[in-house]
Order: C-alpha cells, then structure tokens, then sequence
C-alpha cells in the first residue's frame, strides 16, 4: 500500500443494527477494490470480515474488523462493526478511532433500535455521518419507508443521492442524482445509462431536494443558490460534504450488498462526504505529572500520541493490539512510552491488514490505523506516546456488564489455567468481567447479556482448550443508599508487642444516579496524618466493592473522611485501611441502604393479533408499556423491564406467538427494587453463602 497524506485518508465505522448487512457491504468494497479474489459471503461463512470461527458458525459479526482498502487515490480504513447490542463493545472502540461512519439499514426491516443507538452514538461523537439503504433486492423492501424512518426515528434529515430503479425482485440498479446517469448491472460490471424514462419526475424532485439541502448547508452556497437558482455540481457536493460532516443533512445511498451493487458508489462518498483526520480538531489530553491540558495536531510532525482501541489474542502472533495514531507518527521497531502505567513499550513490527493478510509497514503517520504485536504493558484505551512529550488521551468511556453467570472449570486442570484463560479474555474485551466472590468461592463472569456471555464462555473452550460449566444467570444488583450517616470507627488491638490502632469519622451521602463513587478529605490539622488516608479511602473502596447490605458492589455514594484519631506507635496503613471498611459498613446500613436493579428496554415487535398478549405478559413482568407504533405490517411495542424477570423471555415469547415475534433488548438505567422484592434478594445471597460455607 502506498503513503497517504493525513487528507487522503477516511477512518469509517460500518454501524447498524444485527443483520443490516455491514459485513456483505465490506465485502463487497474489499472485491471491487480487489482485496478479495472473489465475493465473500456471510452465509457461507466465506467473509474477510467474519472470519472467527464463532462468527462463521452464528454468522453474525461479534468483533469489528479493520479492513483497510484504498480507492480512487485515498486510503479507506472501514471498521466492520458487529450489530448485535451485546458487542457495543466493539462499536464504541470504533467510533472512537473513526472520523466517519456509515449507518447500514436494512430497506425491509427499516430503523431498528440499535440504529438509533448506534446514530445518537456517532452524532454525540460528532462523527461524519452517511447512510446506505441496503437489501433493496429483497421482497417487502421499502425505500420511501424507509426514509421516512429515518427522519421520524433518527431525527436526522436524509438527502438521497441515489434513488433505485424497481424495487424487491425488479431491483436493477439505481439512478445518480447528481450526475442524472442510471448505474446498473452488479459492481464489478456497472453500466451507465440514461434513467428510465417514467421515473423523471421522481428525479427531478429528489434532485431539488439535493440541491437545497447542498445550498443550506453553508452561507456563500444559500446566497448563490438564492441569486441564481442554481448550483454547479461542485458546489452540490461540497455543500453535501458539509453537510455530512455538520448533521445539518444526511447523504443517503442505495445499496444491495450481496448482488453486489452500491459499494462503488458509498466507496465514491466516502471519499467525497465524509472528513479526513485533517479535518479534525487536535486531540485534547492530559499531561501525566502535572494534570495540565495538552493537545496534538493531527499533524505527522507533531509529537507522537497514538491510542488503543482494540486488543486481541491470536493464538499465533500472540496479543495484537490496534491503534489510531493521532498526531505524530508510530515507527515500526521502536520505543513509544505508556504515559499512564509511565512504561517504556518496545513496538516490534507494525502492520496493516490487508483483505486476508496483512502487510509490514515502517510507520503509521497522523490520522492512520495500526496494529502491531505483542505489545507487553498497554491495552485497550491506553496512549502511546513521545517519552519526551508525555500525554495521556481520555479513555475510551465502555459500559459496565449487566449481566453475570457463574462458571467453573469441568477439571482440576483446567481450573489451574482458567484465571489465565480469563484474563486474557477480559483484556480483549473491556465490557466482560471477571469477579471471584470470596464467600461463595465463585468465580463470576459478567458481560451485556446472553449471547456475550455463551460467545466468551465458547472462546474459553475452542481458543484456550479450557472446559467450563455455566451456573445460573445472576442480575448484577447493586447497593446505594437513600440517606445520610455519619459514624464513627475505631480499630484496636492490644496483643503482646506492637499493637493496632485507627480511629476515623466519615460521613456517607448519596449522589445521583450513574455517578459512582467520590471520597473526599476534610482532615485538618493532622488528626489522621496525610500518607494514612489513602489507606482510608482503599479500606472504603474494597468494602463497597464486596457490597454491604447484599453483598453486591456499592455504587453513588460520596465518603467524607473529616475527623479521627491516631497513636504514634500503633497506628499502621493496614489499621486505618480497616477502619475506613468498618466506618462505611456501619455508615451505610444506618444511611437507609437500597438495592438497585437494572432495567432494559424492550422493543417486541409481532402483527397485530398478539398486542394483547404480549402487553398482558410485559405487564406481569413489572414492565411498563411506553407505547406501540405499526411499523411496515407489524406492531412494536416499547417496554422499561426488570431484567430479573426477563431470563426466560426468548421460551416465553416463542410459546406466547408461535415464534412469529421478534424482540431486542438493551439496557436502560438502573432503579430501586421494591422494597418487599428487595429483602427476597438479600435473603437468597445470604443462603447462596451460607450453602457454599
Ligand atoms: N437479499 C439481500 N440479502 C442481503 C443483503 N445484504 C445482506 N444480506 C443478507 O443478510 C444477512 C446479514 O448480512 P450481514 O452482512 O451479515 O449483516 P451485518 O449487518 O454484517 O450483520 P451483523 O454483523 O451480525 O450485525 C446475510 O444472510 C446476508 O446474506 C442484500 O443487499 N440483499
Ligand atoms: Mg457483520
């Protein structure tokens, strides 16, 4: 592969909802640019993009791939991202890398819930953004519908720069609005020609749309557009491209990924509608020693900082470790340093895939993305950066699991490996984790719900050769409180020699939802001297992180340590340590704690008959209804649910209609648990220990 300038590069994440067809349209972009020999296909597990073993078998994408391709003198770093809402994991790492994104949708199934996840996702990002209407071939496909969708769900407004010419199986091609010319036959045989005569009036007003949307997008363009009734194509495409880039419009594409048809053209407006590196603001971050803000130009010149975004274990080349480079350049056979773990990396050989392989490269400059192996300190979301020019970039921000099973080695030797097995999974994946609850003797495995969690337990096996047993699915509480305490504790001992000694006064408080924990120090005047009251704080945070009440982590709370007492013999970091678990035990149990649940949004969507049914049982589940829309000939209904009561929901649903009925299901928020639920909760912990003892 050639050097790119910074400009002549296009980082953009493939997103939509499961099964829009994201991987059949890299596909197709990687065989047209002749980086596959021949088209892949997801069904016959043939893709670049889902080549995992477990990706082929459930012929669904569950890691984003960096399929790097190059068209038209620019370099086109796609990331395929998984749809399932499971692996947003693996959709967050990419947003964050990208400059761009395109939203693949389904023209049968149209807007679904985790488009509009994955949209607002990009928009909040302020991320490039284009849309392709996929499956236009396909029976019951609906481009018109869809736009419509788009507006009303997406809240965005979709300018069409294609329209397709017939539709379900009379789908041949589409028409460029731009340049008026009907494109048909399948991408590697386009022919161009004049439009269908019967479709000039659709045409002509999708056209008018176009070009107003092009001249509202920039001032010099409304004036023009005003002055003279019209603009030169240029001026329609680069007032499409600010658009794009801005959110004020969204261009829209026509595509049918596996015919193939529409990958030339979404490769043409990507290069030409979304932004390059270039394009972006410096990179804002934190210096490590002094907290002060620091910024990189996304220049190849500047000092280098470079961030993780993925991490993944090969079980050939070892750890392989992708990153973007920001600012600066990453060299192949050279030192970087990890500002925040302040470690020296040696950067062995990096590379860049190419359609099933990959090729070595001697650096990856501003703008770029690489990877490279067997890295030894940094993951995911970690800086690389200029020794010389410390900088440490925000982390990349990846939900916590909502949800937890236990497992267990079938063998004694297995269970020897399996911390190591886990480990190395949780460093590919930062939204599994692995917790050992030390009363229980379990080991728990918590992810963002079922699938993540069989996907994780079939790597152990099929990667890693470990066996594993799946226990019960356990919801992932979590404890607050309600009030206000503040308690008083003392830690003494008097055993022959030197003894233990701490005194602390802390004061609990709730803070709102979502904003995890905060400890404050009010000590004056040396009441409890300055290098013991980390060993407060650590004593706080290992209590709350076993749980108080329930034994479930502790969460929205702030501890002030303001007042306490020491001895100058007797007083150590692991007395004050105690003390400070002592004093938040005692202050939360008397600040009314409660139990959290999470709550998930449910979409069921199924024709008419079933409402009924299907609202009676959401209702007998606590659910409650937010409301019910047709959607083509069906009907959605939306629901807040307990997760608690929604384990067996898939059996359930299928029996209720039939299996006529699809759901999804993401989660929401976390909520109190009625209190006469809650003690049933706490209740069943406590037996769940007591049985293990
Ligand atoms: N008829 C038709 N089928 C398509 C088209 N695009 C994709 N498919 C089929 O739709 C299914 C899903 O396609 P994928 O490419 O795996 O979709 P995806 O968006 O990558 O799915 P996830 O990664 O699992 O979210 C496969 O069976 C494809 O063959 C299309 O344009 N027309
Ligand atoms: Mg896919």
């Amino acid at each position: 592969m050639k050097k790119y300038e910074t400009e002549s590069i296009r980082n953009v994440a493939l997103i939509g909802h499961m099964g829009a067809g994201k991987t059949s349209l890299s596909e197709a972009m990687l065989f047209i640019t002749g980086l596959a020999d021949r088209l892949g296909s997801v069904d016959a597990g043939t893709t670049v993009s889902d080549s995992d073993a477990d990706e082929i078998e459930r012929k669904i994408s569950l890691t984003g791939a960096l399929l790097p391709l190059e068209w038209r003198d620019h370099k086109v770093n796609l990331i395929d991202a998984p749809g399932y809402s499971d692996f947003i994991g693996e959709v967050i790492g990419a947003l964050h890398v990208c400059d761009g994104c395109v939203l693949v949708v389904d023209a049968v199934a149209g807007v679904e819930v985790d488009a509009e996840r994955y949209w607002a996702m990009a928009g909040e990002r302020g991320l490039g953004r284009l849309i392709v209407i996929n499956k236009l071939d396909k029976e019951h496909a609906d481009f018109e519908r869809t736009l419509s969708q788009i507006r009303e769900q997406l809240g965005s407004r979709p300018v069409p720069l294609q329209i397709p010419i017939g539709q379900e199986t009379s789908f041949s091609g589409m028409v460029d609005l731009l340049r008026q010319k009907a494109i048909t036959g399948s991408d590697n045989a386009v022919q161009e020609g004049n439009p269908p005569a019967d479709m000039a009036d659709a045409i002509a007003g999708y056209r008018e749309q176009m070009i107003e949307a092009a001249a509202e997008a920039e001032d010099s363009l409304t004036e023009k557009y005003l002055d003279e009734g019209g603009l030169t194509d240029q001026e329609v495409a680069r007032g499409l491209r600010v658009a794009a880039c801005g959110g004020q419009a969204v261009p829209v594409l026509c595509a049918a990924a596996t015919k193939p048809s529409g990958a030339r053209a979404l490769l043409d407006a990507i290069v030409n509608y979304l932004p390059s590196p270039g394009d972006r603001a410096p990179v804002t971050g934190t210096h490590p020693d002094s907290g002060d803000e620091e910024s990189r130009p996304p220049s190849p010149d500047a000092p280098m900082a470079a961030q993780i975004f993925k991490t993944a274990a090969d079980p050939y080349a070892g750890r392989l470790t992708y990153f973007r480079t920001f600012s600066g350049s990453l060299h192949s056979d050279a030192p970087a340093y990890n500002a925040i773990r302040r470690a020296r990396e040696r950067v062995g050989q990096v590379y860049v895939p190419r359609g099933k392989g990959q090729e070595a490269v001697p650096a990856i400059p501003a703008g770029d993305i690489g990877v490279v192996a067997k890295l030894h300190e940094s993951t995911t979301g970690e800086t690389l950066c200029d020794e010389s020019k410390p900088i440490v970039l925000p982390a990349i921000d990846f939900p916590a699991p909502l949800l937890a099973v236990s497992i267990r080695a079938r063998s004694k030797t297995d269970e020897d490996k399996l911390g190591n097995v886990l480990s190395r999974l949780v460093e590919e994946d930062p939204t599994l984790r692995v917790t050992h609850d030390a009363q229980t003797r379990e080991t728990i495995l918590a992810g963002m719900g079922d699938l993540h969690l069989t996907v994780a337990l079939d790597r152990i096996q099929r990667k890693f050769g470990v066996a594993v047993e799946r226990g019960e699915p356990t919801v992932a509480y979590r404890e607050t409180i309600r009030g206000e305490a503040s308690v008083q504790a003392k830690y003494k001992k008097q055993t022959g020699g030197r003894g233990q000694y701490a005194d602390v006064w802390v004061k609990a408080e709730p803070l709102e939802h979502g904003a995890g924990f905060e400890f404050v120090d009010r000590i004056v005047g040396g009441v409890v001297p300055r290098n013991f009251i980390p060993s407060v704080e650590k004593g706080i945070r290992e209590a709350m992180e076993r749980g108080i009440v329930a034994g479930y982590p502790v969460v929205d709370l702030r501890a002030t340590l303001y007042d306490g007492s020491y001895h100058n013999v007797d007083s150590s970091d692991i007395a004050f340590k105690i003390a400070g678990s002592m004093a938040i035990q005692k202050a939360v149990a008397e600040a009314r704690p409660a139990l959290l649940e999470p709550i998930v949004s449910v979409e069921v969507a199924a024709s008419e008959q079933y409402m009924g049914d299907i609202m009676g049982s959401l209702n007998g589940k606590r659910g409650r209804i937010l409301g019910m829309e047709p959607v083509g000939n069906k009907q959605v209904i939306r629901a807040l649910v307990p997760q608690a009561e929604m384990f067996t929901y898939a059996n359930e649903l299928r029996s209720l209609t039939q299996g006529r009925a699809s759901y999804t299901m993401t989660f929401s928020h976390y909520e109190e648990v009625p209190e006469h639920l809650a003690q049933r909760v706490i209740d069943e912990k406590r037996a769940a220990r007591e049985k293990e003892r």
